[in-house]
């Protein structure tokens, strides 16, 4: 192993700022609002205030999916929530959202509005909104649950674990990211063992435990995350290829990872989504272009 820089904790723990790291500014021990700051409301029921990271792709994904197979019901608005400048951390937000994290969704069509957070919360709560993409039968729906609670307690290993120290840390520590590679290759081989006979995770329907687990493993497997394809060796996974590949061929899939996406190729991003028309008219490139007179 290599040399550690050395660091002995302190009796009791204080906060450094500059403790340095990709989110350094943004970390922060305590809760509660920064700022004051109301959230905008759209013309649809459906409010979500979110960004195209792993946790916010999952919703927008299953409300595009909802769109493409007839539920009107799902049309929504989506409000750029720029976790890098603390948006998290305005007034309004933490009144959806208490952890200050995207995604948050506010439902007004409910009988009192009704506040949803934590991705997996909100991918339950629109399932059964719509009696849409979770089995009906109790041993099909207590399958799904499994798999997307298994995804809630084990992407925090990916990408506050896995993630944070290979990509993201000030320094690489061998510790660090010998530990989380090991768990993170254990739960891609979970995978690929589970789909070996099975086209979806539930089974034989596509369902949210698939959209949930595809946005983060199915995305690392597709070589999205952490520029660490080569490294974990995602290629010989081979199910769990087959399985991200055919998610990945879904229109609805391609429109939801587009949703409030404020980085990368500047016509995958809908920074702000109002209206299915957008991902025509209102996309990055084509509102670039406008600016400048094209
Ligand atoms: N368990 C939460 C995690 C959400 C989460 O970690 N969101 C991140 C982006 S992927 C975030 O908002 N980070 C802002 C911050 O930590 O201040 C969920 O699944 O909704």
């Amino acid at each position: 192993m290599t040399d550690l820089p050395t660091y002995v904790p302190p009796k009791v723990w204080t906060w450094n700022k500059a403790n340095g790291g990709e989110f350094a500014n943004i970390n922060r021990p305590i809760a509660g609002p920064t700022h004051d700051r109301d959230l905008p409301v759209g013309k649809h029921p459906l409010q979500l205030y979110s960004l195209a990271t792993p946790n916010g792709v999952k919703v927008t994904v299953l409300l595009e999916e909802l769109l493409a197979s007839g539920h009107t019901g799902a049309e929504y608005d989506a409000w750029l929530i720029n976790i890098g400048n603390g948006d998290q951390f305005g007034s309004g937000f933490v009144d959806v959202n208490p952890n200050s994290k995207i995604p948050a969704l506010m439902d007004h069509s409910a009988p009192v509005p009704q506040r949803v957070f934590e991705s997996g919360s909100i991918l339950l709560y629109l399932a059964e909104k719509f009696g849409a993409f979770i089995p009906k039968d109790l041993p099909g729906r207590t399958e799904c649950m499994s798999w997307l609670f298994w995804q809630m307690g084990s992407a925090p290993y990916l990408g506050g674990g896995f993630g944070h120290f290979y990509a993201y840390a000030p320094f690489k520590i061998e510790y660090a990211i010998d530990r989380f590679t090991m768990e993170t290759k254990r739960q891609l081989d979970v995978l690929d063992r589970h789909l070996a006979d099975k086209d979806f995770m539930a089974g034989g329907v596509y369902s949210i435990a698939d959209i949930a687990i595809w946005s983060w493993y199915g995305q690392l497997a597709l070589g999205r995350q952490y520029n660490a394809a080569e490294f974990l060796d995602v290629a010989s996974y081979l199910n769990v290829q087959r399985w991200a590949q055919a998610i990945d061929a879904r229109p609805a899939v391609t429109r939801g990872r587009m949703v409030n996406r404020s980085f990368g190729d500047l016509h995958m991003q809908l920074r702000e989504r109002h209206d299915a028309s957008d991902f025509e008219l209102r996309t990055q490139d084509k509102i670039e272009a406008g600016k400048h007179g094209n």
